[in-house]
């Protein structure tokens, strides 16, 4: 059986993970933690990093590298946009959500939620700079390229909106919510992202593992 390295509460794992169930792929979750890596694991994730993928034809890292695989592999249920400038449209989001989200609203996370499940004590002065000076210019840049309605592609949800959706998921467990005072867009987008089926279940599987903390 195909098997997915990670831990459903890392952003990039639940990426990937996502795009699994909305194509319905059979595969084995292994959990590794950024914490606690088993011996060599490097042979299967070079960067040592979360997520990585291992199945009968390939052994790859990187929730985008797995993601583009998985579509080109199981085209049934498309999670990318067809037209040329859609796609590359729909990759720079993920690129956007890997280098910015990742580091800015990823580190809330990291610090609120990851460390407390680690026994370790959170930086919340590294928490208030991120949320008094990068989130908003994060908010502000995604208020811009939000639609109205739907998704960013249209009526189905897709892997660009998967991609900002696993950040936002995690920015909701640390505590923060986009305020639809300040980002009306964005907040709205973000209602739509949580009420979608794969989306909710996602949380709610986090729910029973956060339980009070
Ligand atoms: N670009 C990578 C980022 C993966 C990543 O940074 N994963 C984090 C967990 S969310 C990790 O494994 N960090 C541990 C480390 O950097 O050693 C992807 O999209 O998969």
């Amino acid at each position: 059986m195909s098997k997915l390295y990670g831990v459903p509460l890392s952003p990039m794992v639940r990426k990937v993970l996502l795009a699994l169930e909305l194509k319905q792929i059979d595969h084995e979750l292994v959990p590794v933690t950024p914490f606690r890596k088993p011996e060599g694991f490097e042979k299967i994730s070079p960067l040592k990093k979360i997520p990585a993928w291992e199945d009968d034809k390939v052994t790859l890292a990187d929730s985008t590298v797995i993601c583009e695989y998985l579509e080109e592999r199981y085209p049934e249920r498309v999670l990318y946009p067809k037209a040329p400038e859609e796609k590359a449209k729909a990759r720079w989001f993920e690129e956007y959500a890997d280098t910015v989200m990742l580091p800015v609203l990823g580190t809330v996370f990291f610090e609120r939620v990851a460390k407390k499940l680690a026994n370790q004590p959170a930086d919340e002065v590294k928490v208030q700079e991120i949320l008094q000076t990068k989130l908003p210019k994060t908010c502000a840049y995604l208020e811009s390229q939000v639609p109205e309605t739907g998704f960013l592609f249209g009526v189905s949800l897709q892997l660009a909106d998967i991609a900002l959706a696993t950040h936002f998921i995690n920015l909701a467990h640390a505590g923060v919510n986009i305020e639809s005072a300040e980002y009306p867009r964005l907040a709205a987008y973000i209602d739509r992202l949580f009420q979608h089926p794969a989306v909710a279940h996602r949380i709610a599987e986090d729910k029973k593992v956060l339980g009070g903390k």
